[in-house]
């Protein structure tokens, strides 16, 4: 796993990284918030940045410790990762830390790391996440999608398993798509020290399309049931679709890999046209086949997507929604007074008498017979 590393950031980040460093990727962690990195046990090359306690989901905390900081934490980058030919960097899109450190660090990155490719791994939050998180979110998104010459962005949709998991804890759901993305890399990768007498899908080939700016997807499909080229077509179709990245929205892939694994009768049957109907075909393909007696499956690769307007139009539509709502609650905030009706009362409560002090002789003649 040397050619790829994976930098977290924050805590959803750092978890990310936590996983990839058990798969062997090369990794390394920043955030503001000791405490919380330091349960990512197994990422040897931490920094967090000094005199931050987290940066409570507010972005601008974040955006503030890397203009600090900046020459510190480049070094540390630079430090932590050799010989990589990409480096994705994985972050929350709706906290503080990594939402308001990650875009700013990247663009910075993409001067100070040359000969090395930066992409991102940006987790998009599940419906349940309130008004503040879905601004962070947003906003963020919006300012990754602005950087040039990123490479591959991967989308990580929490949504996505919490569609199929509808009763999973929050931690079952964010453990799950932590791995499901790092498998998904992992598996790519493998796949490319693989040798076949048919077609390789080798590194370059990776790297040629995960360097494509953009949105980008991994899925995987098994092919068992299929027995014609409509229904293998339409099985990889799905699989963009259930993935853990948000579903593909609208054509115009500009890279893919289309790597197939199993037995040799049922290779015959993956068409590219067909497979690329509906979302067009891509400038350039990359293919690798690989027979063996297991299940035959398929391992799509779309690179060169848009940003998909519908799910981030999902994540602002309640915001509309409730615009009154949330501008008269921050209003409230620097508004909001009690008046008491009974402010007359205050009279009853007990006072310190007032000793009024005289002279001892009208103290006497007060006395006197
Ligand atoms: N997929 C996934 N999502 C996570 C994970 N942890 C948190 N999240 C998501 O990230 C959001 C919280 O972001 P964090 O990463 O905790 O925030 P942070 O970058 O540490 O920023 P602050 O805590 O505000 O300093 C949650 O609302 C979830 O959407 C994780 O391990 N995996
Ligand atoms: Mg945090």
């Amino acid at each position: 796993m040397k050619s790829i590393g994976i930098l977290g950031v924050g805590q959803a980040g750092g978890n990310i990284a936590e996983i990839a460093s058990s798969m062997g990727f090369e990794t390394a962690l920043i955030n503001t918030n000791q405490r919380d990195g330091l349960v990512n046990t197994r990422v040897e090359k931490k920094y967090f940045i000094p005199g931050y306690n987290g940066a409570g989901q507010d972005r601008s905390i974040g955006l503030k410790a890397v203009n600090e900081n900046y020459k510190e934490i480049i070094d540390f980058v630079q430090r932590s990762f050799k010989n990589i030919r990409l480096l994705l960097v994985a972050f929350s899109t709706d906290g503080g830390t990594g939402s308001g450190m990650s875009p700013i660090l990247i663009d910075l990155l993409l001067d100070q790391l040359p000969g090395v490719n930066i992409g991102a791994i940006a987790i998009v939050p599940d419906r349940n996440v309130l008004a503040g998180n879905r601004i962070n979110a947003v906003e963020c998104i919006e300012e990754i999608s602005k950087i040039d010459s990123l490479s591959s962005v991967f989308l990580v949709d929490n949504d996505q398993m919490r569609k199929l998991n509808p009763q999973s804890s929050k931690h079952e759901i964010y453990l799950s798509s932590n791995h499901q993305v790092m498998e998904a890399i992992k598996n790519v990768l493998q796949v490319t020290k693989k040798s076949s007498f048919y077609g390789n899908f080798d590194e370059t080939d990776l790297m040629n399309i995960l360097n494509t700016r953009g949105v980008t997807i991994i899925s995987s499909t098994t092919l068992t049931d299929a027995k014609t080229t409509t229904e293998v077509a339409s099985k990889i179709e799905q699989s963009w679709g259930n993935s853990i990245f948000c579903p593909v929205e609208s054509i115009g892939v500009i890279r893919a890999g289309l790597i197939y694994e199993g037995p040799e009768k049922m290779a015959k049957l993956v068409n590219v046209p067909l497979v690329f109907e509906r979302v067009g075909e891509p400038l350039e393909l990359f293919e690798g086949t690989y027979i063996s007696e297991s299940d035959p499956t398929i391992t799509s690769i779309l690179a060169g997507l848009s940003f998909p307007t519908r799910r981030m139009r999902a994540l602002e539509g309640s915001l509309e929604k409730n615009k009154e709502r949330l501008q008269s609650l921050v209003n409230k905030e620097h508004t909001q007074k009690y008046d008491s009706k009974i402010s007359w009362a205050s009279n009853l409560k007990a006072k310190t008498p007032q000793r009024q002090t005289g002279s001892v002789t009208s103290k006497l003649s007060k006395y006197k017979r």
